[in-house]
């Protein structure tokens, strides 16, 4: 097992590593930018290098900076957290040739995921995943067969960037009339936001659910799923609450997403814990979308239904441990939710909202978890995303006393000092198609379009 680990990420998931470490005997050391000073993550950690100032691609993102305070203090291992340098194929090729464990997959399997068009053809290869129809590779306006490929697909079609995220690089196109235009818009997006130009076609799915399946695997082979997750609440790509499992799902459906999983998983040899990303119609059919190499936001709610600490689990896993236990041996028990908090005002089109937080109180009681970096004084600065932290609630009594203890929980949540989007949660908990478990990815557009708050999409 490792001895030392290095974090190299900040906020509340720099804090939840932390606390995993910490449970496990393992000593931390944290980074910060200059103005992350006073972060809890720095409270928290054995020990905290000053990486650099406060924009991101001098600190968070400054690979030589990082590999330095990892040397400097002895860690035998990097956990990158989410975003920032979690899915940079160089940085873990770097933490490698340093000796160094990245806390994640190998820097091939990150690489294979992270061309979309590689992940669907070595999915698709291996059998057994259900996939929407899709062009062979990349496509171009003056591809002699391009109307012929996009005939074939039938329409609508999805115009996607190779190396997607994000929504980034994405159009959809209902006739051939506008397919030109949209690859070529598509194209210029994707070259902006990622460098990579190429674009492929997929089938497009109309109002789809979306619906994760969380997946671990060791360097023996042994692979496990979860109970999937549906987190189609979201705000242009942006994920507002998440849960477990999906309203919608019949245990025979469960058995067969988690299938689907773990062979996507064994695709991709697939070491440490990922997410597998699927579509889903809302009545029986779900497609491979894309699958996640980090550690991400919404893990919890997966933890609350199985009683699995995913974080020692990824630490445990990067380590060469063996997983010892199988897909039979994950339970589902109860339901959970959870609501991301973030500094917002969702007043003024969910703008940033940094400044410094004068009043608080989190929420508890039974059955509520808050993670967070926040506290009262604490400074939200500029320069990061947005996430103060999330609120996470398990039910043993099913979806509906879940949704109750997340409106208590909410209606005791006190923040003064910032806007942030706890109005706004508290009105999707009361919404009606939300507590019929009836939304796809455009509830948010469909019932909150005006920003009106009353939630009818009326103005
Ligand atoms: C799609 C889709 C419909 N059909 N692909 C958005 C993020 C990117 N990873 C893939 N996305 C989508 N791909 C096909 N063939 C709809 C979306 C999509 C979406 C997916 C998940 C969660 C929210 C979404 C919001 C808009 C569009």
């Amino acid at each position: 097992m490792f001895k030392k680990i290095l974090i190299a990420n900040r906020g509340e998931i720099a804090v939840r590593i932390i606390r995993a470490c910490r449970e496990l005997g393992i000593e931390t050391v944290a980074v910060h930018s200059d103005v992350d000073r006073e972060s809890l993550h720095v409270k928290l950690a054995d020990h905290s290098v000053c990486i650099g100032p406060a924009s991101a691609s001098e600190s968070y993102l400054n690979i030589p900076a990082i590999i330095s305070a990892a040397e400097i203090s002895g860690a035998d291992a990097i956990h990158p957290g989410y975003g920032f340098l979690a899915e940079n194929t160089h940085f873990a090729d770097v933490c490698q040739s340093v000796g160094i464990r990245f806390i994640g997959p190998n820097a091939e399997s990150i690489k294979m995921m992270g061309d979309k068009i590689e992940a669907r053809k070595l999915v698709a290869k291996y059998g057994g995943i259900p996939m929407l129809p899709s062009s062979d590779g990349t496509v171009n306006p003056e591809d002699p067969t391009l109307l012929k490929v996009a005939k074939k697909i039938g329409y609508p079609i999805m115009v996607k960037a190779r190396a997607g995220g994000g929504g980034k690089g994405m159009r959809v196109v209902y006739e051939e009339a506008n397919l030109k235009n949209a690859i070529q818009a598509a194209q210029g997006e994707a070259k902006a936001s990622f460098k990579e130009g190429g674009v492929y076609l997929e089938k497009y799915l109309e109002n789809p659910r979306h619906v994760e399946v969380q997946v671990a695997g060791d360097v023996y082979g042994n692979v496990v799923s979860f109970p999937e997750r549906d987190c189609s609440i979201q705000r242009r790509h942006q994920k507002l609450v998440e849960e477990s499992p999906s309203p919608l799902f019949s245990d025979k459906l469960r058995k067969k997403i988690g299938k689907a999983a773990r062979r996507a998983a064994r695709a991709a040899k697939y070491v440490t814990v990922g997410t597998v990303e699927f579509l889903f119609d809302g009545k029986k059919e779900f497609y491979f979308l894309e699958m996640n190499t980090r550690i991400q936001v919404e893990h919890t709610v997966t933890e609350i239904v199985t009683g699995i600490d995913l974080v020692k689990e990824q630490i445990r896993l990067a380590a060469g441990e063996k997983l010892g236990y199988s897909k039979d041996d994950v339970k589902l028990f109860g339901h959970a939710i959870e609501c991301r908090i973030n500094a917002e005002d969702p007043e003024r089109d969910f703008s940033p909202s940094p400044g410094q937080i004068t009043h608080l109180v989190i929420p508890g009681g039974p059955g509520v978890r808050m993670d967070t970096h926040i506290y009262a004084g604490y400074k939200v600065p500029t320069h990061y995303d947005s996430l103060l932290g999330k609120v996470i609630v398990g039910s043993s009594r099913g979806r509906e006393a879940a949704i109750v203890r997340m409106a208590r929980a909410l209606r005791e949540f006190e923040i003064e000092g910032i806007k942030t989007t706890l109005p706004f949660l508290r009105k999707v908990m009361a919404h009606p198609a939300f507590k019929k478990g009836e939304f796809s990815t455009s509830f948010i557009e469909k019932y909150f379009s005006n920003n009106n708050g009353n939630g009818n999409g009326r103005k």
